[in-house]
């Protein structure tokens, strides 16, 4: 087997490719992102994906979720404009420069029939997480057939499935099994954990350094796919994207344990509102 070349992607790294916000700029510039995430039982994952893509920086973020969770998310993310889940899939689609699918779907038919619909129609960069990549499961091949970047952000609990493995076996074969799938399907393979990797569709291999056990909580991969989607609509290269996003996602769990906090009650939340410090660090 061929060796994929592996690289670390550092601050500085992040630092020299951070995207400058022109003075001139509006905000059509920063990219229309859409979110479909959340479902009565988990209107959290809705929150803190669809926050987390408006606090790094997305000009424009509409998320499509079940209407009855409306009223609680305008109390939360105002910014966001929201569309019924049972609207029609074309008009969300319309216009969108990003879409993130997955976190708190569910798993279940509607979410595999979106998540296919968008592999045949939507004309831009996907990421696919969380329920989103159970919904993947029948439709993995038509990843080839996409012209836009595909990018999938796995926890090795979700690759196992998607691979028919376990977890303890991805963890073990973390590069190979990461780089082949990329290079097999022709997209972006995030596989989360320490050291999050980030596998490209030419087979070439992002080792991320920052983030702490802080991170271990539910909630901390929706905030990611947020930010995947922010950064995505900000930078012209998917690969800057997808490693400063996720390295900006661990800084800032660092961030806060170098001030003191607990790794036990560092919150997906938290991480979220302290964005605004360590973008200032960074950009
Ligand atoms: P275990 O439990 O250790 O045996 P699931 P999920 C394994 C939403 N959320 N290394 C784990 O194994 C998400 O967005 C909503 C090894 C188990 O088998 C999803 O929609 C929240 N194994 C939905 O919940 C906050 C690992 O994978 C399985 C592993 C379900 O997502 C929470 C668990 O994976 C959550 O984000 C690792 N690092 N990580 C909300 N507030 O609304 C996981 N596993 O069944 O896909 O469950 O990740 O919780
Ligand atoms: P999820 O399982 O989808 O909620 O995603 C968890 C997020 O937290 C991913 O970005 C992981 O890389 C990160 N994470 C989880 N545990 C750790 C850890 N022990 N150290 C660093 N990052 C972690
Ligand atoms: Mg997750």
């Amino acid at each position: 087997t061929v060796r994929s070349k592996r690289n670390v992607w550092t601050r500085k790294d992040t630092e020299k490719h951070w995207p400058v916000r022109e003075d001139a700029s509006h905000k059509g510039s920063h990219g229309k992102v859409g979110i479909i995430a959340g479902s009565a039982n988990m209107p959290g994952a809705a929150v803190l994906t669809t926050a987390a893509a408006v606090r790094s920086g997305a000009g424009l973020t509409q998320l499509n979720t079940h209407k009855d969770i409306f009223g609680t998310l305008v109390n939360h993310i105002p910014e966001a404009t929201l569309f019924n889940r049972e609207g029609d899939l074309e008009a969300f689609i319309e216009g969108k420069d990003i879409i993130a699918i997955g976190p708190g779907l569910g798993v279940n038919e509607e979410t595999k029939r979106t998540v296919k619909y968008l592999l045949d129609r939507f004309e831009g960069p996907l990421v696919i997480d969380a329920d989103g990549l159970s919904g993947l499961q029948d439709s993995k091949s038509k990843i080839r057939e996409r012209t836009h970047p595909t990018i999938i952000s796995p926890h090795p609990g979700e690759m196992a499935r998607l691979i028919d493995s376990s977890p303890g076996e991805v963890n073990r074969k973390r590069f190979e099994i990461s780089r082949e799938m990329a290079v097999d399907y022709g997209m972006y393979v995030i596989l989360k954990g320490p050291n999050t990797l980030v596998a490209t569709p030419a087979g070439e291999i992002f080792i991320n350094d920052t983030g702490n056990a802080g991170l271990a909580k539910g909630g901390s991969g929706d905030v990611l796919t947020g930010m995947l989607a922010a950064f995505l609509a900000r930078y012209e290269n998917p690969q800057h994207a997808i490693s400063s996003a996720v390295f900006m996602h661990g800084f800032t769990a660092d961030y806060l344990v170098e001030r003191g906090a607990g790794t036990e009650t560092i919150t997906a939340s938290d991480i979220i509102d302290n964005l605004q410090d360590t973008f200032a660090v960074i950009g």
